[in-house]
């Protein structure tokens, strides 16, 4: 192998096992560690070597993941070596915030260490597959350098030198994400009363769905442009539909708490004027 590497994987929960597997696969050789124990047994199998110690593992190697849980679970683990990590390239796969992500930035930057912060975009039976992504920002040269072996995970986009970046795109595609799933949840209620399956309303959701995020670029040129006109479905229209399914959804004996918070968005807008301008406008309502 021209290109074998040392990385180190610390955390080993189910996303890190996935990446740390899938960089074995990919040829290099793999140091893991884990707080607790038993979580590395079939990477060690596989050819993975056990540290006993986060600077065990990271001592030398060409690249450090942290997989772990949040924010501090990152500081606990990293500040004590920050010594072992000088000169290292490290990259937190963690979900932080973004300005957790430009926190832990400003702390390498102090210790020599080279940060990157990646989004991961997959569940871990995703990683190394085609469908997988991860979104990278802060240390350029880190995210050159380690490309090869990032390349192993999924698809791997640069977003910029802002540490901050992918953490702010992770969060906000996981925002979407979580309102559709939610919607869901809010629609599988309603017709569990009319004695419909959630399983038959997901084969008429997915359809639905997927026609329509098609709408989502035509959308997103409202809110870039700050021009609102629309000929079609104004916030009028949308109020008039959201006030029926609210009542659609008493009917069926269900709360509309997932609508609820929509419903406020379009109603302030119709109540300060803009009933007439698309429903991309309640936009403007989640600025602070
Ligand atoms: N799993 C997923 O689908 C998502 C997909 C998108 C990205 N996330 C993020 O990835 C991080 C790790 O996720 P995970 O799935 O591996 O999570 P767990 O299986 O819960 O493992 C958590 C690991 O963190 C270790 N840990 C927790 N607290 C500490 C601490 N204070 N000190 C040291 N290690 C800690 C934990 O160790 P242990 O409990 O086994 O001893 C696990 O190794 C995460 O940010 C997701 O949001 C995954």
């Amino acid at each position: 192998m021209p290109d074998q590497r040392t990385i180190s994987v610390l955390g080993l929960g189910a996303m890190g096992r996935a990446l740390a597997m899938t960089a074995l696969h990919g040829g290099h050789r793999v140091r893991v560690w884990n707080r607790t124990g038993g979580k590395d047994i079939e990477l060690v199998a596989a050819g993975a070597d056990r540290a006993a110690t986060p600077a065990d593992a990271a001592a030398d190697a060409d690249l450090v993941i942290a997989c772990l849980l949040d924010h501090a679970s990152v500081q606990a683990v990293l500040e004590p070596i920050a010594a072992t990590l000088s000169h290292t390239a490290l990259v937190d796969l963690t979900s932080t915030t973004p300005e957790e992500a430009r926190q832990l930035a400003d702390w390498a930057r102090g210790h020599d260490i080279a940060h990157l912060d990646g989004g991961i975009m997959a569940v871990p039976d995703m990683i190394g597959g085609p469908a997988a992504a991860i979104l990278y920002s802060g240390d350029a040269g880190t995210f050159a350098t380690a490309r090869p072996v990032l390349d192993l995970f999924g698809s791997a986009e640069y977003l910029g030198a802002d540490p901050g970046l992918a953490a702010a795109h992770d969060f906000a595609l996981l925002a979407a994400m979580y309102a559709m799933f939610a919607g869901f949840a809010q629609g599988a209620a309603m017709l569990r009363s009319a004695g419909v399956s959630a399983t038959d309303f997901a084969e008429r959701a997915v359809p639905w769905l997927t026609a329509m995020t098609r709408s989502l670029p035509g959308q997103a040129l409202l809110v870039d442009s700050g021009d609102y006109r629309t000929d079609v479905q104004n916030l009028h229209f949308n109020k008039a539909a959201l006030d029926a399914i609210v009542r659609s959804a008493r009917e069926a004996e269900t709360t509309a708490d997932v609508l609820r918070p929509v419903k406020a968005l379009v109603d302030e807008q119709v109540a300060d004027g803009h009933g007439e301008l698309a429903f991309a406008r309640i936009v403007e309502g989640l600025r602070p």
